[in-house]
């Protein structure tokens, strides 16, 4: 059970982040302060304490906190982003974290960002991606294995992080869009394969056994109903223009 998260407020200039997305409707400040709102009353409903740090300017990415930090029972990993604006965000969280856990940090040549790394249990799988390089995985990797974790570094393909495209929900199941490369890695797990065009869902986040899920994927909605844990849609669709979800948006621990 997670009692704590951390979060960020977005700042203004947020729309000046990093993004692929084509977006139809410009990003909209408004819209995405009200759905990081609702998001972080959710959490709170979910029985967590919620720290809520407040806007960055200097990183327009900085909302999405998960990419700044690992954090275990027994340690906190600030990680050495891989895109070069986002460089400076664990510095903004470092003493943050250290209220809670002893901090480590990776180091160059190593570069990770915490959106590719999924805790399974006792093992962590750490996505190789445009972020995050094999020096960082090993860094993180070893430092985890000091506490008896396994780790299993994974290519993610196309997508931006390890978990835009996989995440674990608890009782040996993960949700993964049905075209991850990395698929047969988990055959040993049950796995819920969400459709090319809702994709986006297996973006689904498993807080203190209830399901987080992106509003508006009617065919994953129903294949998580199945689950038998309580389902809450959020609208994250400003989050979504800058490629970001529901996990990015917290760290829990
Ligand atoms: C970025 O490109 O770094 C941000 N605009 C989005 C980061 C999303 N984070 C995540 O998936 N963990």
């Amino acid at each position: 059970m997670y009692t704590h998260a951390i979060t960020r407020r977005p700042a203004p200039n947020f729309a000046s982040g990093l993004t692929t997305a084509n977006h139809q409707r410009p990003p909209d400040y408004q819209l995405l302060l009200a759905q990081h709102r609702r998001y972080v009353e959710t959490l709170v409903d979910l029985g967590l304490e919620v720290i809520e740090l407040p806007e960055l300017t200097e990183y327009p990415d900085a909302y999405f906190v998960e990419d700044a930090a690992v954090v275990t029972p027994e340690i906190a990993v600030l990680t050495n982003p891989g895109a070069q604006s986002r460089r400076g965000e664990p510095d903004y969280i470092a003493t943050d974290l250290a209220q809670f856990r002893q901090t480590a940090r990776i180091r160059e040549p190593g570069r990770l960002d915490g959106g590719d790394v999924m805790q399974v249990d006792r093992h962590f799988y750490i996505g190789l991606s445009q972020r995050t390089n094999p020096a960082g995985a090993a860094q993180l990797g070893e430092r985890l294995q000091e506490f008896g974790y396994a780790w299993t570094p994974v290519p993610v393909g196309d997508g931006l992080h390890l978990k835009s495209s996989i995440n674990y929900l608890g009782g040996k199941t993960l949700v993964m869009a049905e075209d991850f490369p990395g698929k047969s890695l988990f055959s040993g797990y049950h796995q819920i394969l969400i459709p090319g065009q809702e994709a986006y869902a297996a973006n689904t986040l498993a807080v203190n056994r209830h399901l987080l899920m992106p509003k508006g994927f009617p065919q994953t909605r129903a294949k998580l109903d199945g689950l038998g844990m309580p389902v809450v849609e959020l609208d994250v669709s400003e989050v979504a223009k800058m490629d970001g979800g529901l996990t990015c948006l917290s760290l829990r621990f």
